[in-house]
């Protein structure tokens, strides 16, 4: 197969190169760090007062994990590591309301982002010839202005169209003679179902390849995009906390994504003991970001439960490869790429008086997009056969849950007391969707 390689030096360079540049770069990371008022307290308790603390990769171990709800705590400015006129923009995570979990760039980390998302797009075969359609949303989440700027530095034409609006999307994909397509595994296999009934067939489109990530999807869903679209899928993740998309991506082999070691040190844990699990066995993957400088992080609890590949890639790059990823060790869910904590619609539920203890959420495909439905006990008051108020509670309740958690979700109303009551820990989410679409 004929390589293409975005930096060849970086992406082919011998590991123990590749380890003495992390060490450079994480002994500035903490320096830089050490300007964040959560960092410095964090490195402090850790024994560690200036870059001379960090002398090994191995003493990074030293630094004690950060999660999610450090950076809520932390939130707005705690991780903040530059002055704030320095600050060119900012993304927030999606799905997490009340305190958003925010990160900041300067115009350095911008275009160094932009950089390992043209590396990633590149090593899959595209060139400037191609034609970009970049059927992701932009806006707070980091897939769609991600993407833009990477592709925009390969030099391929961008089609910035967002998500949403199939209709749209195949005249655009028809008039411009789109090639690439970037979307989540759900959404690209909405746009193929509806390709008849818009009254299009493949042969009018010139398509050769498309990315797709921000959820969980299996081999089998992948095959099956590939198979009715003809084209090649390849398999891209990436987190905002970690920047976005670009942390890790597929090469034309398609077997495995190689995560970007010169930007991010990767290390893999039991989710349950903490301690690093052996080489290539599974586990959750942590993450220390190299290549930004507004917004330091280190050893960030993923809760994505992947592994690395032990044998080296025939591609040539020396970067591991992670594992598909299987599922998350934290109760999040993914629905149409959004991230959904149950605690969000629990929020709203048990701040409504009119409605019961009880709620179950469920998720499930239809079709091929993930549907949610919320399903709830009325309070005691409340007869079920007066419809108006319970139309009217349905309703209040369908918007302040999609207010909250930014998808529309079904909602039915159940009398007092009849949802099944588990035994033992409370069953509030039944996740229906087939692992192997
Ligand atoms: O989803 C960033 C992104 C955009 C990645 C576009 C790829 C393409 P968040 O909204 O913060 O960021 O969600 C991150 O999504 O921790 C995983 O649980 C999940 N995820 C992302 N990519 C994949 C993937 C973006 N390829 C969370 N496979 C992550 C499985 C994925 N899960």
């Amino acid at each position: 197969m004929d390589y293409q390689y975005w930096n060849p030096e970086i992406e082919k360079m011998p590991r123990a190169d590749l380890q003495a540049l992390q060490l450079a770069k994480l002994r500035a990371a903490v320096e830089r760090a050490l300007g964040t008022s959560f960092y410095r307290k964090r490195f402090a308790g850790a024994g560690i007062t200036s870059a001379d603390g960090v002398k090994s990769l191995e003493d990074l171990k030293r630094v004690p994990f950060t999660t999610k709800q450090d950076l809520r705590d932390g939130f707005p400015w705690d991780f903040l590591g530059i002055a704030r006129e320095d600050v060119v923009r900012l993304h927030a995570s999606s799905g997490t309301t009340g305190i958003p979990t925010t990160i900041y760039f300067n115009r350095g980390d911008l275009g160094r982002w932009a950089s390992y998302v043209a590396r990633c797009i590149y090593g899959t075969g595209c060139t400037k010839r191609d034609v970009f359609q970049n059927m992701i949303s932009y806006g707070l989440f980091t897939g769609g202005l991600g993407f833009h700027a990477g592709a925009e530095e390969v030099g391929m034409m961008v089609i910035p169209s967002g998500s949403g609006n199939t209709t749209r999307q195949f005249r655009l994909m028809r008039d411009f003679g789109t090639t690439v397509l970037h979307a989540t595994p759900s959404f690209l296999l909405h746009v193929e179902s509806r390709m008849k009934e818009e009254g299009y067939s493949l042969e009018d489109f010139a398509l050769k390849r498309a990315f797709a990530g921000a959820e969980p999807y299996s081999e089998d869903t992948r095959r099956r995009i590939e198979d009715l679209l003809h084209i090649d899928v390849f398999n891209s993740y990436g987190l905002s906390e970690m920047n976005g998309p670009g942390v890790a991506f597929e090469c034309q082999e398609k077997n495995g994504l190689h995560l970007w070691e010169d930007g991010y040190i990767a290390e893999i844990i039991n989710p349950e003991t903490l301690e690093n699990t052996r080489d290539g066995e599974p586990g959750e993957l942590v993450l220390t970001i190299l290549c930004r400088e507004a917004t330091p992080l280190f050893r960030y609890r993923t809760r994505d439960l992947t592994g690395f590949y032990t044998e080296p890639c025939p591609c040539g790059r020396t970067h591991r490869r992670l594992r598909r990823i299987t599922g998350r060790s934290d109760d999040m869910l993914i629905i149409n790429g959004v991230n959904v904590f149950p605690s969000q619609i629990e929020e709203v539920i048990m701040a409504m008086r009119e409605v019961g203890n009880n709620y179950l959420i469920v998720v499930e495909k239809d079709g091929v997009l993930d549907r949610i439905t919320v399903k709830t006990e009325v309070g005691p008051d409340i007869f079920m056969d007066d419809s108006r108020p319970l139309n009217a509670l349905r309703e209040k309740i369908r918007k302040t849950i999609q207010a909250s958690i930014t998808i529309n979700p079904r909602v039915e109303l159940h009398e007092h007391g009849s949802l099944p009551v588990s035994e033992g820990k409370a069953v509030r989410v039944k996740d229906l969707r087939p692992r192997d679409v």
